[in-house]
């Protein structure tokens, strides 16, 4: 633990720092919308009936079997779109209003910061979003934003509300490929417009980040609801840190977890549910 001047759960030193604080980034993981009744991907939420959320999330699944990756993702669509964001997201989207040079790097495809308010210049979702559907067609560059107004197709409809919970007996049907999503320009099948493991993050919004990074030094690192374990995005953290952040964990449980750089080195740990902490020191 480097020497600290205060207690690490000291809001009022946190609070002293924040009002002196210009520039200031937030690293946000699932644990941001875990109030707004979302799953996170460790934990009990990481389960999709008997499936690992992680190993579902690769290209080698989807061209496996790309009907059970389309009914995991259409379960998370139609739960996401049917979530509502929570105080943590407003605070947020507030904090963004007020200050022209804070940042969201958000690890959430969920798309409740956007729905929060959030403004668009200032939050980069860099594993993409479940409102984003693309073509796997190499030539082909239809990508569709499609916010569950309407299925995908009729064997993705929404299922029951109870349907989306962790239902570990019940395997998912086999949809035919020509059942499954078509792009309508090229009739190739459509994907989820989100980053999987193993492929690269949008250049276009880490050369935003990049650029807002170098523009001088940094305030403080909010490390919200996240464990800290994919990267490029935790990678944030000890970049903040290098720019001269201070950093401010969110977390439900405070642990020593090296993920998170190790508690070590942070210099606010705040535990508990983000809904409740981020109004609270935030405001
Ligand atoms: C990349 C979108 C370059 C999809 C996601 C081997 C081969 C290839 C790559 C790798 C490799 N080994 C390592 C890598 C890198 C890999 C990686 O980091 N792997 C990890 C597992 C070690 N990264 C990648 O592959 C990235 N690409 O590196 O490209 C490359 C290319 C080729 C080869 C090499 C490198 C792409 C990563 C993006 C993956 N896509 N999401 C989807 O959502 O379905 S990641 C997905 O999982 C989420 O977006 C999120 O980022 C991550 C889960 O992390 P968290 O958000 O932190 O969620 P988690 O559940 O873990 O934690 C929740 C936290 O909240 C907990 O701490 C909990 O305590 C807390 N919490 C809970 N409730 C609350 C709370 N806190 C506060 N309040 C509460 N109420
Ligand atoms: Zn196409």
């Amino acid at each position: 633990m480097p020497f600290l001047e205060h207690d690490p759960t000291d809001m009022s030193s946190f609070k002293a720092h924040l009002a002196q604080s210009k520039r200031i980034l937030a690293l946000c993981g699932a644990g941001l919308s875990a109030s707004s009744g979302l799953a996170t991907f460790r934990g009990a939420g990481g389960l999709w009936k008997t499936h690992d959320a992680m190993s579902l999330a690769t290209p080698q699944a989807f061209t496996k079997d790309p009907s059970l990756v389309w009914q995991f993702y259409s379960a998370r669509r139609q739960a996401a779109f049917s979530a509502k964001p929570n105080a943590a997201h407003h605070a947020l989207a507030a904090l963004s209003i007020k200050n022209k040079d804070f940042i969201t790097v958000t690890q959430n495809v969920d798309g409740l910061s956007p729905r929060a308010g959030h403004p668009a210049e200032q939050l980069f979702p860099v594993h993409g979003s479940l409102s984003t559907v693309k073509c796997t067609s190499v030539f082909c560059n239809y990508v569709e934003f499609n916010n569950f107004e309407m299925a995908l197709t009729p064997s993705l409809a929404p299922q029951p509300a109870d349907a989306t919970e962790v239902d570990t007996d019940v395997q998912p049907p086999n949809i035919p490929l020509e059942q499954l999503p078509r792009c309508p320009k090229c009739a190739g099948l459509l994907r989820p417009g989100v980053v999987w493991f193993s492929e690269t993050l949008p250049a276009d919004l880490l050369d935003d980040i990049d650029g807002w990074m170098e523009k001088g030094p940094v305030d403080l690192c909010l490390v919200i609801g996240t464990s800290g374990r994919v990267w490029p995005a935790a990678g944030y953290i000890d970049q903040c840190r290098l720019n001269g952040a201070k950093v401010a964990i969110v977390n439900m449980e405070i642990s020593s977890d090296p993920a998170l750089g190790g508690v070590a080195d942070a210099d606010w740990l705040f535990e508990g549910d983000c809904a409740r902490i981020l109004p609270e020191i935030l405001e």
